[in-house]
């Protein structure tokens, strides 16, 4: 594939895995070629890893667990690797959104705004290690039972391209402050900042072997990271076919899981909303990242009365948006690969055939490289709920508006796809306010907004087909480890 080995060396951008602290190639010599989304040009490349790499950062982190002092550490010191983490990821954020931005294609800006969650995510989890405790529970006289939150041991982590490095952040964050010790595998098309990060974190004084980087395709590294036995747990950013392939791999050894699946996350705008406020973020809750977001805003559904109002409002700003590169830091970037794009814009030309109308089209940067992956942003009015459109996420800048009647067919077309990761209501009624988000069947709901400027404090995962297990927040502490139970004798 693409440039040859030698190629990629002499322009000084053959990326390393890191094993036990050591910047390795794979063992076979095989090589990914990296791509930049924004012109479809090879810039650099990836150890391709199969099993034997794989087995080699497991057993590396086995012995780091087993061996220590990570796991056996105070919290307080492992919360101060993760802090001081936290100031090399802020010395080094020029160069990491860069990377961030050439690797994925997204906006410069959008590469900040990723290195500066980043960072709250290690902030977070620094702070929080020495945070977690157990508890003492009335017992028995003449006995003394309490409970101790003890790491799983190796934590394997599986990692998508959107947002490299905020969802690897929220991994090794959560991972590390509970003592574990770690094989994280990234996506194969956007590898370059995990590998960077691992780097920083031997820096910061996490020692060899507790945070390993294994960089290769997901069916050779990936399924065999999640099917080896000496894996404790397992956690998954991705697909639900993947996701799926992944639970069987770990089910094989009775291993747990956390699930992050996506979403075709609704926002319901009722007719006493303040319309002009909800507009903005109606919007970006799509375009950000190219409609590449889990929790992207997916779909609108709008109360009759103001739907033309609305619709006619989303279409005019959809009209003007434009796609470009990412230094260009256009209103979205190009999306992360051919067969991303091609996907997005087969969704678009099947929902055209199965009737839905489209409001508004924006355009590509004419100054784009020809052989970019980009993708206008569409607008589509009036969708029928029952269509691919109005059901399956597809994860590209493609927005669909349903109307409805009233509160109850706002809460049927809320919850009737099989996902349930994200849901904002926009009302003004605060009564209803609070019906709609506990009837709504979503991990998180905003009302009169929608994401919180990152939201790391805040415990984030799905029901239905959006998966499992909660990332985020405190409640990423309790996933990534397990309760111990102890009870004293002294009758
Ligand atoms: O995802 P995969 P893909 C959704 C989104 C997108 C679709 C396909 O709808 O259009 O998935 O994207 C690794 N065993 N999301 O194909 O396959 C792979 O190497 C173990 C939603 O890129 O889920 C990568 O590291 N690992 C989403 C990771 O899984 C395997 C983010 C994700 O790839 C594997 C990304 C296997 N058998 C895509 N096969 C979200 N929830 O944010 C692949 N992988």
């Amino acid at each position: 594939m693409g440039a040859p080995l030698s190629t990629t060396i002499a322009q000084g951008r053959a990326f390393m895995q890191l094993i036990d602290g050591r910047s390795v190639d794979a063992l076979s010599g095989a090589r990914i070629d990296v791509l930049c989304p924004s012109d479809g040009k090879v810039f650099a490349s990836i150890p391709a890893s199969g099993a034997a790499d794989v087995d080699l950062a497991v057993k590396a982190a086995r012995r780091a667990f087993e061996d220590g002092p990570w796991s056996r550490m105070p919290a307080v010191e492992r919360g101060r690797c993760l802090t001081r983490l936290f100031h090399l990821v802020e010395k080094h954020g020029d160069e990491l959104a860069a990377l961030e931005a050439r690797d994925t294609g997204k906006p410069a800006r959008q590469g900040k705004t990723d290195v500066a969650g980043t960072m709250r995510y290690y902030e977070f989890y620094g702070g929080a290690a020495d945070k977690i405790h157990g508890d003492t529970i009335p017992f028995l006289e003449g006995f003394t039972a309490l409970t101790l939150r003890e790491p799983h041991g190796v934590v394997a982590g599986i990692i998508p391209w959107n947002y490299p490095l905020q969802i690897l952040a929220r991994v090794v964050g959560a991972a590390l402050a509970m003592g574990n010790t770690l094989v994280v595998k990234p996506a194969e098309d956007a590898s370059l900042t995990a590998i960077r990060i691992a780097e920083l974190a031997l820096e910061a004084g996490v020692p060899p072997g507790v945070f390993n980087v294994i960089t290769g395709y997901g069916r050779d590294a990936g399924a065999t990271l999640s099917a080896h036995p000496e894996v404790d747990y397992v956690t998954f950013t991705g697909s639900p076919l993947t996701g799926t392939a992944i639970q069987q791999a770990a089910a094989v050894n009775n291993r747990g899981v956390t699930m992050e699946l996506g979403g075709k996350s609704p926002q319901i705008v009722f007719a006493d909303a303040n319309i002009e406020a909800a507009l903005p973020v109606l919007v970006n809750a799509i375009i950000q990242n190219g409609g590449q977001t889990c929790s992207a805003g997916s779909r609108v559904l709008i109360e009759k009365p103001i739907y033309e109002r609305v619709a006619t409002a989303l279409a005019e700003r959809f009209s003007a948006l434009v796609a470009g590169p990412h230094e260009a830091d256009r209103d979205l970037g190009a999306l992360i690969n051919a067969k991303q794009r091609d996907r997005v814009a087969g969704m678009v030309a099947a929902a055209e055939e199965a009737g839905a109308t489209v409001l508004a089209r924006g355009s590509i940067d004419p100054d784009a490289p020809s052989g970019g992956f980009y993708q206008p942003p569409v607008l589509f009015g009036s969708v029928d709920p029952t269509i691919q459109l109005a059901q399956d996420e597809v994860f590209g800048p493609v927005l669909a508006l349903l109307p409805f009647d009233d509160e109850a067919d706002a809460l049927r077309l809320a919850n009737g796809t099989e996902f349930g990761l994200v849901a904002s209501v926009w009302t003004l009624d605060g009564a209803r306010q609070h019906r709609v988000a506990k009837r709504v069947r979503a991990g998180q709901v905003f009302v009169n907004g929608y994401g919180a400027g990152g939201g790391i404090e805040l415990p984030f995962g799905g029901f239905k087909k959006s998966g499992h297990g909660r990332e985020k927040g405190f409640e990423a502490l309790f996933d990534m480890s397990a309760t111990k139970t102890i009870v004293f004798n002294h009758g």
